[in-house]
């Protein structure tokens, strides 16, 4: 599962990505900094683990992670070959979601590609590149599958979907809202197009705005934008960030309180990216630690033990599940079992975020 971290060049993606991963990626005031994409992996911040922790108690917490990838800036041309062109268009389409970057922040030192801040403008930009090269990957699509469809006449579906797609985009608007059947949606899905991919726009935001952010004219226009394709925004200032993520989790906090602020604007992008991609953690517990493991939202209690061993999944006879407000109400394990509240779950119980478990199996 891969978040791919995307927008016009120098908007501060690398400076937003060092501050997530702490990997050191180049970040400098000039376009096109970033030319092969960066990739790093971030723990999922989830501050059940340490409460988790606490009443068991376990050594340790071990949070369960996700990979993010900055991409090189795009261009307007960029589908054709403009600006780094359309290589790193194919690099988008190797992730699992976007992250939209867009520049909210007024500073004349940092060059902005088209001369003034106008967010809109840049995230119709980006867009339209993603639209025109899904447009083109449709075309050769149709084609073929036109012809192999003479012969095959379950292909018909296909190539009806690929029209409609096609149609859709043409007239800009986007495949995302198109009410499809489960069948078409798998279809869909195979085209892997780049305007299809699930979406988080961040405004990248001066410090000063941080801590009132309705007062920043261009996040309200990002808002108001997003919300059209029921997309969320978060506001977060990179600079600010990679300041924060270089600070040990005690000083965090107090620079956090010093800025007004609850939780770091990195906190919340990963929580809502997390989502974003339909993932859910379910939760275990035991002396060593307690830990975190993330699933596809649906996923069976076989599968999900799959997730910790094989073998857990091979030989699994049943899950023992609470959920994690319900052990914590009861604040241990010995009462909520008195109490009744875990739950023996067989082999088609469908994990829900949260579920602490343990499996039993054997092999
Ligand atoms: N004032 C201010 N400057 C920022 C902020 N975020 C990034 N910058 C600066 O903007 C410049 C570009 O940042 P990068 O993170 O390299 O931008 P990028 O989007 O990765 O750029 P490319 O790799 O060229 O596409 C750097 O000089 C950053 O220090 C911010 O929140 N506030
Ligand atoms: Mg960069």
């Amino acid at each position: 599962m891969k978040l791919g971290i995307v927008g016009l060049p120098n908007v501060g993606k690398s400076t937003l990505f060092n501050a997530i991963t702490q990997a050191g990626a180049e970040s400098a005031n000039y376009p096109f900094c970033t030319i092969e994409p960066n990739i790093g992996v971030v723990a999922v911040p989830d501050e059940r683990l340490e409460k988790l922790s606490k009443i068991y108690p376990s050594e340790k917490v071990v949070p369960t992670a996700i990979e993010f990838c900055d991409i090189a800036g795009l261009v307007k041309g960029a589908s054709t070959g403009e600006g780094l062109g359309n290589k790193f268009l194919s690099h988008i389409r190797e992730v699992d979601a976007i992250v939209h970057v867009v520049r909210c922040f007024e500073n004349p030192d940092i060059v902005h590609v088209d001369g003034d801040i106008d967010p809109i403008r840049d995230i119709e930009i980006i867009n339209l590149e993603l639209t025109l090269s899904d447009i083109e990957l449709l075309q050769r699509r149709l084609e073929k599958t036109e012809k192999a469809a003479k012969g095959d006449k379950g292909l018909v579906k296909e190539v009806n979907l690929i029209k409609e797609a096609l149609e859709t985009l043409e007239n800009g608007n986007s495949v995302r809202n198109l009410e499809l059947s489960d069948e078409e949606l798998l279809i869909m899905k195979s085209f892997n197009l780049l305007s299809s991919k699930p979406i988080i726009y961040v405004a990248n935001i001066s410090e000063d705005d941080l801590v009132d952010d309705d007062s920043n004219e261009y996040v309200n226009k990002v808002r108001e934008f997003a919300s059209k394709e029921d997309a969320e925004v978060i506001t977060i200032s990179a600079e600010i960030e990679e300041e924060i993520s270089q600070l040990d989790d005690e000083e965090k906090i107090e620079f956090l309180k010093d800025l007004g602020l609850e939780k770091s604007g990195l906190d919340k992008l990963i929580q809502a990216s997390y989502k974003l991609l339909g993932l859910v953690s379910f939760l275990t517990v035991g002396p060593m630690e307690a830990r975190a493991w993330t699933i596809k939202q649906g996923t069976p209690a076989p599968q999900a033990a799959g997730k910790i061993h094989s073998d857990i999944e091979r030989g699994f006879i049943r899950a023992e599940v609470i959920s994690y407000e319900d052990l914590m109400a009861c604040g241990n394990m010995v009462t909520a079992k008195e109490k009744g509240l875990v739950r023996i779950e067989g082999k088609d119980y469908i994990m829900k975020d949260g579920d602490v478990v343990l499996f039993r199996f054997n092999v």
